[in-house]
């Protein structure tokens, strides 16, 4: 393998009408995935604190489904501030195929057949203004992608969330960053890919393998 193609989204905020709905998901996805990605990410805020109820959590439940088993793909995801705000996490089930951080700290997820490591942080609480990605470990080789639900230097955000700074994601030496949280598609730094995906948005990106 010689490039790692990636398919990534967050912020779909279900339940809200203000956000671009299950159908986006279903069709972006399914354009995405034409061109044979091998491995979907999606950074977090699945769920809309204020207007998700139980069909939404099935909706997102389904989608997640979807993408394991209808398009056979591997799926890795990080909750955001929405999610743990929606009340609705206690209830949503270990799918297979579907990879996340299953403690409250940074986490190294290996994605079987993928050549990547992931560096992923759920969000906990909301707001949550833990300190916690100076702790992000810090790599020499290629491969490794970071995914997190954080805002960096306070940018279009007043919600406190996993702060960072680019500088520091910069350091890292990952070979992307994939930020959810902030809902208009912004680019932090071109390469390595450092930003947030954006509401509505659909970001297919090819990463160098793990040597
Ligand atoms: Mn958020």
């Amino acid at each position: 393998m010689t490039a790692v193609r990636l398919v990534v989204f967050a912020d779909l905020h279900l339940g809200t009408k203000k956000a671009p709905g299950l159908r986006w998901a279903y069709e972006a996805l399914s354009e995405a995935t034409r061109r044979s990605p091998d491995v979907v990410v999606f950074a977090g805020d699945l769920l809309d604190k204020k207007k998700a109820v139980e069909a939404d959590l099935a909706d997102g439940v389904a989608l997640f489904r979807h993408i394991t088993e209808d398009l056979n793909l591997p799926l890795v995801h990080v909750w955001g501030n929405h999610d743990v705000g929606s009340g609705l996490l206690p209830r949503f089930p270990d799918l297979p195929g579907v990879h996340r951080p299953s403690g409250e700290g940074i986490e190294e997820i290996r994605v079987p057949g993928i050549p990547l490591v992931f560096h992923a942080v759920n969000v906990i609480r909301d707001p949550d203004p833990r300190d916690l990605l100076e702790n992000l470990p810090r790599v020499e080789e290629p491969g490794h992608i970071g995914i997190l639900h954080s805002e960096v230097e306070g940018q279009y955000t007043k919600n406190p969330c996993l702060p960072t700074t680019l500088e520091h994601l910069l350091s890292r030496g990952y070979g992307a960053c994939l930020l959810g949280h902030v809902h208009t598609p912004v680019v932090l730094n071109e390469d390595p890919w450092i930003g947030w995906v954006g509401m509505g948005k659909m970001l297919e990106l090819q990463v160098p393998p793990l040597p």
